[in-house]
């Protein structure tokens, strides 16, 4: 049996993510994959970059890193934007839609939001068609398996962890290591399950909750002197989203 951890959506919180990767460590789990958005929010986009790269096996593209190596009107959006290389915004340009493996007979897909767009956000409490939609082939998918749509789908995006099963199929959310707005501590997935065999077997999914040195997090932004710090603040110690909630809030990207 194979552990593979899911992390997601780091927005430069970086004792967010040391603690999540030394209690990954800690479990001996050796591959690591990222679902996207490293960048932005918090203050440290570059380092967040540098670690992903370093310690993940995959990493897929988020919104924010989408839109980040792309000129932006916002000037906050611009301060978080000078903080990283442009080797790094090239390294954000080159990033997967999605990734794709057998684990124990189950095909498992990984994105960021949903089969379809970076921006689409797909939410556990969605009408059961649009949830339904998280296990479709779409030309951005990878569709290993020719025509067989996924069975388990596992994404980031709404800083909100959970695991549902559809019809038989089963969908994950990761969560957020650096802005959960579902509880104030990191979040992340482990799958476990028999990698890369087409034949059924044992499979299951951990949703991990890693707490963290908050206080540390709101000095380096203060030190940082990174704009909107008192609402960055609000999520963090309350997971109480900044801008509105249930809808695609633009001004204030997840
Ligand atoms: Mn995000």
């Amino acid at each position: 049996m194979e552990k593979i951890a899911v992390i997601s959506d780091i927005h430069g919180n970086i004792p967010a993510l040391e603690s999540v990767l030394a209690d990954i460590n800690s479990k001996n789990i050796r591959r690591i994959i990222c679902l996207g958005d490293i960048v932005g929010k918090g203050p440290q986009s570059s380092m967040a970059i540098k670690m992903i790269e370093k310690h993940c096996e995959s990493v897929v593209r988020g919104n924010w890193d989408d839109f980040f190596p792309k000129p932006q009107e916002s000037a906050v959006i611009k301060w978080h934007q000078n903080q990283v290389t442009k080797e790094q915004m090239n390294y954000l340009k080159e990033l997967p839609f999605s990734v794709e493996f057998m684990m124990s007979g189950k095909l498992v897909r990984m994105f960021h939001a949903s089969p379809r767009s970076e921006y689409e956000r797909i939410r556990p409490g969605d009408p059961l068609e649009r949830r339904l939609s998280m296990f479709e082939n779409t030309e951005l998918t990878q569709n290993i398996s020719e025509n067989r749509e996924a069975d388990v789908v596992c994404y980031g995006d709404i800083h909100d962890a959970f695991q549902q099963h559809i019809k038989g199929k089963t969908l994950c959310n990761a969560g957020s290591v650096g802005n959960p707005l579902d509880l104030t501590q990191a979040s992340y997935a482990i799958l476990e399950g028999e990698y890369g065999q087409q034949e059924n077997g044992v499979f299951s999914i951990q949703l991990v909750r890693v707490p963290y040195d908050i206080d540390l997090s709101i000095q380096l932004a203060r030190e940082a002197e990174m704009p909107e710090l008192q609402e960055y603040i609000q999520e963090l110690t309350t997971a109480q989203y900044r801008g509105l909630k249930n809808r695609a809030d633009n001004r204030h990207p997840q």
